[in-house]
């Protein structure tokens, strides 16, 4: 996290931690420690979204490449995470001989450095300009440089869940609103699909997701000297088939007084309180269509993979 960084953390814990229910974003899961968490989280079995959307990159590379025209372009990924299923695109766009630049966006400098490193080392003439931070001040320091280059927006990996429906279609709108005629927009969506399939994804046997949202205490432990005790909370995870909501909650196992030494602060939690950490929304496509139009965007198509439980929506 950038020294810039730290004082906005603090204030969004605190303020989380004071509200009626007690919610924390989960952009926050994503320190070193939990951008690992992650990268297992992405090779469970359970979790299909990583698989699907890889085979979707792969397939939809060359129509996305024909659709730029032959123009210059910027690669713009929200959220870029360790960028493994973007490579498949840019693998593409470089031996297609694009004329692009690489600018990966994303909270963690961890994840970024990392990417850099992977990316500068496999393709050491691609133009790789990361902005780290979180979407909006990232998107209005890109905004600002006006290059003129076309513009392929990614925003994969069914980041845009993170979002409840109607925050996603007011980010959406301000991402449109940096965006200019012959542009394009790539957006992951995890579709509706069986129940189970979603939940065992959030909840797996094996825990990893339990360490990955349990980390976030962790994290306010270590960067903020809180005492959160780990084994006093447990991971809880719900879908709801009609909203489409998956959603993950950090629950006190009784009663429970944290103090948050550097800022001096204590936080009482009643017995079995849950702090709601995280929504991962699961979208039908007439609801995706909807909220093309809603955003103000004109939905181009779709692209799934063989399952049918992932698509990427390609909108102008
Ligand atoms: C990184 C937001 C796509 O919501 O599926 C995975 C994060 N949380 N397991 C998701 C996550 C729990 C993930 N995204």
């Amino acid at each position: 996290m950038s020294n810039l960084e730290q004082p906005i953390f603090a204030k969004e814990i605190i303020s989380g931690l004071r509200a009626r229910p007690k919610q924390l974003s989960s952009k926050w899961f994503y320190d070193e420690r939990g951008d690992e968490l992650f990268r297992e989280i992405m090779a469970m079995p359970e979790y299909y979204l990583t698989d699907c959307e890889r085979e979707i990159f792969q397939k939809c590379a060359p129509e996305l490449h024909a659709l730029l025209e032959g123009q210059p372009f910027d690669l713009i990924e929200l959220g870029a995470g360790d960028g493994s299923k973007t490579q498949h695109l840019i693998e593409h766009f470089i031996a297609a001989r694009a004329e692009f630049a690489y600018r990966p966006i994303d909270i963690s400098a961890h994840a970024i450095d990392i990417l850099g490193d992977l990316i500068t080392r496999r393709w050491p003439l691609l133009p790789f300009l990361p902005v780290q931070g979180d979407y909006f001040a990232a998107l209005d320091r890109i905004g600002s440089g006006r290059s003129g280059r076309r513009r392929l927006v990614l925003f994969p990996g069914a980041n845009v869940g993170n979002f409840s429906p109607e925050d996603a279609a007011v980010f959406l709108q301000r991402v449109g609103k940096f965006m200019r005629p012959g542009d394009l927009l790539l957006t992951g969506f995890d579709l509706k699909k069986s129940p189970a399939k979603v939940l065992a994804a959030y909840n797996d046997q094996t825990g990893h997701t339990a360490a990955f949202n349990l980390n976030l205490l962790a994290r306010i432990n270590r960067e903020l000297g809180a005492d959160f005790d780990l084994k006093n909370w447990q991971h809880w995870e719900t879908y709801d088939p009609i909203s489409g909501a998956a959603r993950s909650f950090i629950v006190a196992q009784g009663r429970q007084t944290v103090k948050i030494a550097d800022l001096e602060e204590t936080i009482e939690f009643e017995p079995f309180e849950a702090i709601g950490v995280e929504i991962s929304q699961k979208y039908s496509r007439s609801e995706i269509k909807q909220l093309a139009e809603d955003s103000g965007f004109h939905f181009v198509k779709n692209f799934e993979d063989e399952k049918e439980w992932f698509l990427d929506s390609l909108w102008r």
